[in-house]
């Protein structure tokens, strides 16, 4: 089987190597991000067949965010683009306080296009996933993920959105809500924080539970509340599931998400309850909590299974 597809921008990062900001330090360390990747990465290290699909610059960033992931098991389609590769800076202001700014206008990665959809056969697949990042970085992007859905769609292909909101890549949160709910009313299942929810739902303060099922009522079966580290709560067929975070020692929370993500999609392609994907999804989220970057700390079942100590003497 093919497994899942996704698509939208891979980015460089550039991390700060100690605590401080670029005011000051000197000295970065280069790796990549991009929501999508790193979920894809997250996917291909616990088994599951994944594609990824961006355009990237004809430069080093570019060649290095196709390698890595396919370094990493992913089947890569990333048309060259003119434009030069999107970057993403993260500062470290204090110990387990992450600040992230964008050079990314413009970029190689946000002029995908409907087009670029011709190279993959959408059909194909057993999932597609998109998260609300890709229609924000342009129209031509936006288009894209429009039109994937909507093929997705067509050919019986479930379709999993993240919500994954970037104040800073909308000039209105009503515009990003609005694309939002079009995505959700879409998709069979929907991941979100606890901000993003209510952002989705329109309810502010509401329990996790009604927020699940007032995002249940625009349309998914399935819905995820990302917790944090108050853990997760997983919504169908009019029953909330819960499960507890396992507790790490915090290095960086960027990236978390996205392996959180990748864990309960792991855990559903394999044909596990709500509760299996949610507990897969906890401890690959927590295990990339431990990293300073997006996706190093990503888990392989190898690493998820030592960690359970069920293998000691080899550790
Ligand atoms: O979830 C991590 C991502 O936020 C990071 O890799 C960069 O895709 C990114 C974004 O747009 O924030």
């Amino acid at each position: 089987t093919r497994g899942v597809l996704t698509l939208g921008e891979g980015l460089g990062v550039l991390r700060t190597r100690g605590l401080g900001s670029l005011a000051h330090e000197t000295d970065l360390v280069v790796g990549t991000g991009g929501a999508e990747g790193n979920v894809a990465i997250g996917l291909a290290r616990l088994g599951t067949a994944v594609t990824w699909l961006g355009r990237v610059g004809d430069d080093g960033l570019g060649t290095r965010v196709a390698r890595e992931l396919r370094a990493e098991g992913v089947t890569v389609v990333a048309p060259l683009d003119a434009a030069a590769t999107g970057l993403l800076i993260k500062e470290t202001p204090a110990p387990g306080r992450t600040l992230v700014t964008y050079h990314r206008a413009g970029s190689a990665g946000s002029r995908l296009s409907p087009a670029d959809l011709d190279l993959v056969d959408i059909g194909a697949f057993d999932l597609l996933h998109v998260t609300g990042i890709t229609p924000a970085l342009s129209a031509t992007a936006h288009a894209a993920i429009d039109a994937a859905v909507d093929r997705a769609r067509a050919a019986g292909v479930p379709v999993s959105f993240d919500v994954n909101h970037r104040s800073s890549l909308w000039a209105d949160p009503a515009d990003a809500a609005a694309v939002y709910r079009s995505l959700a009313a879409r998709a069979d299942l929907v991941f979100a924080g606890v901000d993003e929810a209510e952002l989705l739902a329109g309810l502010a303060g509401a329990p996790a539970d009604d927020l699940a099922r007032a995002i249940a009522g625009l349309g998914p079966s399935e819905v995820v509340v990302k917790l944090g580290e108050d853990g997760a709560i997983a919504f169908a067929d009019g029953a909330a599931h819960e499960r507890a975070a396992v507790p790490v020692r915090v290095v960086d929370t960027v990236g978390a998400g996205d392996a959180f993500v990748a864990g309960y999609l792991a855990a559903r392609l394999a044909g596990e309850d709500l509760d299996g994907r949610l507990d897969l999804a906890v401890r690959t989220g927590a295990a990339a909590c431990t990293h300073p970057g997006d996706w190093e700390g990503f888990p392989t079942r190898r690493d998820l299974e030592r960690d359970l100590g069920a293998d000691p003497v080899q550790r």
